[in-house]
């Protein structure tokens, strides 16, 4: 079957959006409700095993904080999630936070290929908005011809609901495409929709196991910085181009 099209994820995978956007939202959001409650680094590295901002609230407090008084949890995590929302988009608005290496070649040169884009991420649609408009411009948004994002599905990624989703509204087969993930449950998930995934790691995913991944890099690399494989088949490659792409689709998808 021929490559047909490219599905990215967003946080981690396309930018640094954990670390440098997401924590620090979560962050100032219980400051500004006045809650005492600070995630470090390490905590939010744990806390990322669970997809999604507001099951990642609820299941803080249910392991971190049961003391933490509350008639409602759920309403509590959905307000205390918009407010979060409200805060990651300002920081994104900001123009902090860079888009990885090699992202924004790749996405141009797929275009220029003729390869159809599409996005499958678990976070809310405002970020993926925010951080495609202020990273590329806001006609960057057309580039891609789904956005699957945050709750279109009722179940997040591990599962692939989400993958399936996109492929349903592209009416694509999973053999057509490949995917673009930075985590476990990234892969798991579009491992589930029978798709093959390029794996580009961050500190909080290095030491994740992404068996059945096409390839693991630590970057998507480019022509003058090479990336650094940590599992797989580089075959002449020493970047991601749509060249190596169709060839590591033609031989292993
Ligand atoms: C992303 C997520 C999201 C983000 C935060 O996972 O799990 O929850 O951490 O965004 P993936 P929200 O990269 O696998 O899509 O707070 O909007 O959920
Ligand atoms: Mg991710």
């Amino acid at each position: 079957m021929t490559l047909k099209a490219l599905i990215f994820d967003v946080d981690g995978t396309l930018a640094n959006t954990e670390r440098d956007g997401h924590l620090v939202a979560f962050n100032l959001a219980f400051k500004e409700l006045g809650l005492d409650w600070y995630w470090s680094n390490e905590l939010y590295h744990k806390l990322l095993d669970v997809t999604g901002g507001q099951l990642r609230i609820k299941h803080y407090i249910k392991n971190y904080k049961p003391e933490f008084e509350c008639d409602n949890v759920d309403l509590f995590a959905k307000e205390t999630h918009a407010l979060k929302t409200k805060i990651y988009v300002r920081l994104v608005d900001a123009g902090d936070i860079p888009l990885r290496t090699g992202v924004v070649r790749l996405f141009k040169e797929a275009r220029d290929a003729g390869l159809r884009l599409a996005i499958a991420t678990t976070t809310t649609p405002a970020n993926v908005d925010a951080l495609i408009a202020n990273t590329l411009g806001r006609e960057a948004l057309d580039w891609f011809e789904v956005i699957g994002a945050g709750d279109v599905v009722s179940n997040l990624k591990p599962a692939g609901d989400i993958y399936h989703w996109v492929l349903d509204k592209m009416g694509l087969k999973a053999a057509e495409c490949v995917v673009f993930e930075d985590s476990h449950n990234g892969i798991i998930s579009a491992t589930e929709a029978y798709l093959k995934t390029l794996v580009t790691v961050n500190e909080y995913t290095k030491s994740h196991s992404f068996e059945g991944a096409l390839v693991v890099l630590d970057n998507l690399g480019e022509p003058n910085q090479p990336f650094t494989v940590i599992k797989g088949d580089a075959i002449d490659a020493t970047y991601v181009s749509v060249d190596y792409l169709k060839e590591l689709h033609a031989k292993y998808c």
